[in-house]
This record gives structure tokens, C-alpha cells and sequence, in this order.
């Protein structure tokens, strides 16, 4: 196709060199994240009607206002699972696609937050600042707490939860929370801070919706209790990150390890500040291999579109 022959699409955040090269051979791309809103005003203006695709990240969905200057938007394809920052009623209403990319990310989320259970207790980015520091002659480390053994919460078990819960039995046993018991054999809980009272580790894996904004919150963090450890691969905005600071600060709980925050890329300088907290800048499905099959599944989409297709991961209508 050549370019002024192509559709038009707002590429809302960078993406590996070949996923944008495989976006650009279909669309005309406009780079929206590199222009200041003065710029993306005038751009709008000029070009808002003729944009089919908006391409983002599931951290960064695609705002409403953006959404609605865009009258023929087809399709949004996010690069990730999260649909949290797209109004689906909204795309509903506009007949505007929104597709994820379900199933390809799973293991990688799971992986990183096994990674980050036993990086917490075994406080291995600890050990690792000891040895790097030359403080190892000087003395050994803290002792750091065994995982084998320790009872594992599980909050929301989907796809991502139930990877990671599999993962969790080889160390010990699990139970979970969910809006509904499923048909696994993992103890249920039907109220978080129950669950958090029979864990040593509540590791939080729940899509963020409205029911789950704010799920975990100071009564939770109290339940896990001055020996108990949280970990979120899921959304900043599915724990109460101000309880949570004040819970790290205070040892109303052991620690926490983090890959997601509330206000992305702000993070709470008392949780930066903390000797109980691991920190990892939203990457638990970062791996070149993932986000390989992430970008095939998104130019999948957009492909079908071009072909006039339902995209085939399209999320259903609300
Ligand atoms: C990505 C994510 O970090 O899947 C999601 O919803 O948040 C992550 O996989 C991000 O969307 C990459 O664009």
C-alpha cells in the first residue's frame, strides 16, 4: 500500500522497533505520545476525522475525550490484557472495537510473581546490594524468611491467577477469592480480608474494575497482618496505595512487592524509601518473547480489521 493510501492510526505509547514497523506497513502512524497537547490539538483538528486505529498499551488505554474527537475510530487494539483505561460502554456506543492480547502474557505475569514472592522473603535484591556494596567482608545480611512452606492467597483467580496459583503449589498451600467459587480445589474465600487472614502471602491478580478499585484497603492489610507479604502483578488501582504506605511504614505488614502503582510512573517515595518493599517497574509481561507474541496478536487484529474481519481477540460488547 502506499502511504496515502493507508488508514491512519494513533500509536499512544512506543513499542519495540518491530512492532512499529509492522504497524507502519499498514497504517499511516501518528506518533501522539511525542506531541505536546498545544500540538495534538492542532493535530486533531486537522486529521481527527480520518483516524481508524488508536494502538496503546493496556496502561494506557485511550482516554474518552480522545476516543470521542475520533469519529470513524474502528478500532482500538490495546497491547496487553488490561481494558481498565477504555470506557467499553462508550466504545460500544461509537461501534469501536477494543482488542487485548488474552492468553499470550499469562505465564510471564505468573513467572515474574513467583519471582517477586521469593525476591520479598528471601530478600534477595538485599542480598544483592550486600555483595555489590563490598558490605559482605564486613558482616553477613539479616537472616530472610523461607517460603516453603507458607500458606499463599491468591486474589482473583483468572487466567493470570490461576498460572500463578499453580506455580504457588509447589510451595505450599492456596487458597484464593473471587467473585464466585470456581471448580479448583483451593480453599475459598468470599471476602479479601478473610482470605488475607488465612494467608502468610496474599499475591493480588484481579482484573481492575469498578468492583475491585480500591479491594485491598487498610482492613485487608490489617488481616495479612505484621508477618504477612503482598504482592501485585494485577493494577495499582485494585489496592489502596495510601493504606498500603502507611501499612509498609508502620509494619502493619512484613513487606510488599510491587510491579503496578496507582499513578504510574510515581511511586510513593516511602515505599522507594523502604527496606520491606521490592520494586519492579510494571514488567511482568516484559520479555522479548512475550512481547514478540503481544505485537503479533495486535497486527493480527489490526489485520483483520483491514480485512474487514471481527478482530479475533475483540473484547464482547458490555
Ligand atoms: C503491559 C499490561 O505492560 O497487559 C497489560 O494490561 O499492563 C502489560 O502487559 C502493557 O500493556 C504494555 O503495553
Amino acid at each position: 500500500m502506499e502511504g496515502d493510501q493507508k488508514p491512519l492510526a494513533l500509536q499512544l505509547c512506543p513499542f519495540s522497533p518491530a512492532m512499529e514497523a509492522e504497524i507502519g506497513a499498514r497504517f499511516v502512524i501518528e506518533r501522539w505520545f511525542e506531541r505536546n497537547e498545544g500540538e495534538q490539538a492542532d493535530w486533531l483538528a486537522e486529521n481527527g476525522a480520518r483516524v481508524r486505529a488508536v494502538v496503546t498499551g493496556g496502561h494506557i488505554g485511550c482516554p474518552s475525550p480522545l476516543m470521542e474527537a475520533l469519529p470513524e475510530l474502528a478500532i482500538i487494539a490495546i497491547n496487553g490484557v488490561g481494558f481498565d483505561k477504555v470506557d467499553l460502554t462508550l466504545a460500544s456506543a461509537r461501534g469501536v472495537a477494543v482488542t487485548t492480547t488474552p492468553g499470550v502474557l499469562t505465564d510471564d505475569v505468573a513467572d515474574l510473581a513467583i519471582g517477586l514472592v521469593v525476591a520479598l522473603l528471601r530478600r534477595i535484591p538485599a542480598a544483592d546490594v550486600h555483595v555489590r556494596k563490598g558490605l559482605w567482608p564486613k558482616g553477613d545480611m539479616a537472616l530472610a524468611r523461607k517460603v516453603s512452606g507458607k500458606r499463599f492467597g491468591v486474589l482473583g483467580l483468572g487466567q493470570i491467577g490461576m498460572a500463578i496459583a499453580r506455580r504457588l503449589e509447589a510451595f505450599g498451600p492456596v487458597a484464593y477469592c473471587d467473585a464466585a467459587p470456581k471448580s479448583v480445589d483451593y480453599a475459598y474465600h468470599a471476602d479479601p480480608a478473610a482470605l488475607a487472614a488465612a494467608s502468610d502471602v496474599l499475591v493480588v491478580a484481579c482484573a481492575a474494575t469498578p468492583a475491585t478499585q480500591g479491594l485491598v484497603d487498610a482492613g485487608v492489610l490489617e488481616a495479612l497482618g505484621a508477618d504477612g507479604y503482598l504482592v501485585n502483578v494485577a493494577r495499582g488501582s485494585v489496592i489502596d496505595e495510601r493504606a498500603l504506605t502507611r501499612a509498609v511504614e508502620e509494619g502493619v505488614i512484613a513487606g510488599a512487592a510491587l510491579d503496578v502503582f496507582a499513578r504510574e510512573p510515581h511511586v510513593p517515595d516511602a515505599l522507594i524509601a523502604s527496606e520491606r518493599t521490592v520494586l519492579t517497574p510494571h514488567v511482568a509481561s516484559g520479555t522479548v518473547e512475550t512481547r514478540q507474541a503481544m505485537a503479533d496478536l495486535v497486527v493480527a487484529n489490526l489485520d483483520d480489521f483491514l480485512a474487514g474481519s471481527a478482530p479475533r481477540t475483540a473484547l464482547p460488547r458490555p
